[in-house]
């Protein structure tokens, strides 16, 4: 059998070609039950005749050490599993490209901003921080946001989150944070969860980390879509042009469909009936062409502005609000294809804050400093050696020309005899360096004494928590409330709870009360010491509320519709065609996963049985029974959970007449408001679709669920 130029099954992503080509089995094929396939084969490309029975002595004897394709299936199993990542375990890819809008020639010589109209290939990595691989995806915590963008001058990794400021001042301390964070070492648990005391206890001992800790209890950290979440760079990094002028920037992604996140009990309830609701939401969206977008923005400053700034510009638990410094938008992001496989692409991207390109450059920013040690460090670890860069998701798309050598799983060999410079080798010397195309790092005037302390100007730990709080809607507030409530209920030791609470009483004296009482501390306690007085000066910054950025349309969003029998023909076809043009999704949910018939006969196949999709997977809902349909559906609980999660989850809700008896069993009866639309006849289908596009009908009176 020859072998042949053709790839074998096991080819690697075509991704980016730095692979060879396996031989394979010469493209053999057999006839099977599903068609034709090619002939298995061992890694060796040996052709494999039996793949269900192991050689043995006899048919019932003992097995053969001889068995050569047994023993390297096996090992090949055993070692399927590399180190999940320490944080961020869990995560979801995807590539599109960056867009530049116009040329940033003035602020950067970073080459993928040069030119107007110009795409820049990238992987977008997004993902939960505590929780393992296997957790679940609406966990509250921040989310990573990280872009590998394969620049014609090498890979920029902007790794990011979705909330632009951190828990601590110095990486010295990451190590115990994420400890504190995880799961607790003796008993391991709980999971992808900080409701226990390690985390409350190093929180409550870290004054630093309470502005990070208002994001983190804000509906920012339940985000509904990875889609409908923003992006920041979190540190001040600088832009830098050919003739070395350094320009502060802060990056943000601003999402193209507005912002929108779930309320607690919603989340609670997804993480059972779908525990990868953002993975599939990210694939659904892409699958279907629905690209998700963002767009970057820079907030640009010099040194004087931050001189005159009220904080450090240096110290990332701090952020510069929008309202003072403008973010300017200067291109746009596009997801539109999902990976071919998720171990070579999503598991093994390895993102590494030390990958800047030219025009692109590090602060001060002492965790930044840190991070660049610590992200090249994990990915030796995760990986398996140095040449991780060989993978195709991490090589630049660009040539890379040096003399680094060998090591575990080298692919990019160089031929000929020259490994070293400088040389003499007239013929072919080799890469050299270029003092005019090379990287370049900003010549930042040194002059201080080495020594292990915190800048004064990093002390002020209350001003900017207050600033988030009092900048969202009482709605808001009060869901920051019940966060903080809930996860120190959790929290078993007293101390612990008072300690946070004195914390509280430096942001906002009613939160520090809600809170209180929602614990039912016996006494309130003294406020915390703090370094520097809070200050109360700060004006409110509505750029921080979702509820003040939510989307301009129901875009991407879907509808879930509960349908029997008999469902109204016209009003089920003219609210597919309403969403449609709203460029929105309906999913029918039917009690059984076959399907309905509607008024007129016609057969509809559901998306999901209702059991299987309970209304909090969707964005708004529609109730839709026949009457005889009604009667069945009130005696399903699942109906009644329906109905009732959606009116308690400030939903919009369409209805049709023969809804009410199911309303009435589900406790909404007598609740019926103005985020209830009727849908008895077709033209009802504008109304509603256009009531969803407020995403929740938020005045709904009684406490969510
Ligand atoms: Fe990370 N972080 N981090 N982090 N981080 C990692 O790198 C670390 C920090 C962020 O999808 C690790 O490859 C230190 C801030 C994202 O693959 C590790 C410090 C921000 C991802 C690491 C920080 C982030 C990581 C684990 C404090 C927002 C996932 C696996 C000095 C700006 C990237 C890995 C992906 C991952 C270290 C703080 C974002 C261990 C030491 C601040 C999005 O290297």
């Amino acid at each position: 059998m020859a072998a042949s130029q053709k790839p074998s099954p096991v080819d690697p992503t075509p991704a980016s070609g730095t692979l060879p080509d396996s031989p394979g089995t010469g493209g053999e094929t057999h006839q099977t039950a599903g068609g034709k396939s090619p002939v298995l084969t061992t890694q060796q490309g040996a052709p494999v005749a039996d793949d269900q029975n192991t050689l043995r002595a006899g048919p019932r004897g003992p097995a053969l050490l001889e068995d050569f394709h047994f023993r390297e299936k096996l090992f090949h199993f055993d070692h399927e599993r590399i180190p999940e990542r320490v944080v961020h375990a869990r995560g979801f890819g995807a590539h599109g490209y960056f867009e530049n809008y116009k040329p940033l020639t003035d602020l950067t010589r970073a080459d993928l901003f040069q030119r107007a109209g110009e795409q820049t290939p990238v992987f977008v990595r997004f993902s939960t921080v505590a929780g393992n691989k296997g957790s679940a995806d609406m966990a509250r915590d921040v989310r990573g946001f990280a872009v590998k963008f394969y620049t014609k001058e090498g890979n920029w990794d902007l790794v990011g989150n979705n909330m632009p400021v951190f828990f601590i001042q110095d990486p010295m301390k990451f190590p115990d944070m994420v400890h504190a964070f995880k799961d607790e070492p003796d008993r391991g648990f709980p999971q992808a969860a900080t409701a226990h005391d390690n985390a409350w206890d190093f929180i409550s001992l870290t004054p630093e980390a309470m502005h990070m800790v208002m994001w983190v209890m804000s509906d920012r950290a339940i985000p509904r879509s990875f889609r409908f979440m923003e992006g920041f760079g979190v540190h001040t990094f600088r832009l830098v042009t050919a003739q070395g002028k350094s320009t502060y920037v802060k990056f943000h992604w601003k999402p193209k469909l507005g912002l929108q996140s779930v309320v607690w009990n919603e989340a609670v309830k997804i993480n059972g009936a779908d525990p990868d609701f953002h993975r599939r939401d990210l694939w659904d969206a892409i699958q279907t062409g629905d690209f998700p977008e963002w767009e970057l923005g820079l907030q640009l400053f010099d040194d004087a502005f931050a001189d005159e700034f009220e904080f450090d510009v240096l110290d990332p638990t701090k952020m510069i609000p929008e309202e003072q410094v403008p973010v300017q938008i200067v291109g746009k992001l596009v997801l539109n294809r999902t990976v071919d496989n998720f171990f070579a692409e999503t598991e093994q991207v390895a993102f590494c804050t030390q990958n800047v390109v030219p025009g692109v450059d590090f602060t001060n920013d002492p965790l930044l400093q840190g991070r660049n040690f610590s992200y090249l460090d994990t990915q030796l670890k995760r990986l398996g050696g140095p040449n991780f860069t060989h993978i195709p998701i991490n090589a630049p798309k660009c040539p890379v020309m040096n003399f680094q050598q060998d090591g575990h799983m080298a692919v990019r060999n160089p031929k000929g005899r020259v490994n070293y410079e400088p040389n003499s080798w007239a013929d072919a010397p080799g890469p050299r360096e270029s003092p005019t195309a090379g990287y370049r790092t900003f010549p930042e005037p040194i002059n201080t004494p080495k020594q292990r302390v915190r800048s004064e100007t990093f002390a002020d730990h209350y001003s900017q928590a207050r600033q988030f709080y009092v900048s969202q809607t009482p709605l808001e507030q009060q869901h920051i409330a019940n966060a903080l409530t809930f996860e120190l209920s959790k929290v078993q030791t007293l101390a612990i709870r008072v300690r946070m609470v004195s914390h509280l009483l430096n942001i906002d004296a009613a939160l520090a009360d809600t809170v209180a009482k929602g614990l039912r501390l016996k006494d309130m306690p003294a406020a915390a010491a703090a370094a520097k007085p809070t200050r109360a000066d700060l004006k409110p910054s509505p750029k921080l509320s979702i509820v003040k950025n939510g989307p301009a349309s129901f875009k991407g969003r879907k509808v879930g519709a509960l349908v029997t029998d008999g469902v109204d023909a016209g009003v089920l076809a003219a609210l597919r065609k309403v969403l449609k043009a709203e460029g929105a999704v309906l999913k029918l949910i039917a009690p059984e996963v076959g399907g309905v018939k509607d008024s007129a006969g016609t057969w509809h196949d559901a998306d999901e049985k209702l059991e299987g999709g309970p209304s909090v997977l969707f964005d708004a809902v529609a109730v839709l029974p026949s009457k005889g349909g009604a009667d069945v559906l009130t005696q399903l609980p699942a109906a009644r959970d329906f109905v009732a999660d959606a009116r308690a989850h400030r939903k919009f809700i369409g209805y049709a007449a023969a809804a009410t008896p199911l309303f009435e069993k589900a406790g909404a009866g007598d609740g019926i408001d103005e985020g209830f639309l009727p849908l008895n006849k077709p033209g009802d289908a504008d109304a509603f679709v256009a009531a969803c596009r407020k995403l929740r009908f938020w005045d709904r009176a009684g406490a969510e669920r």
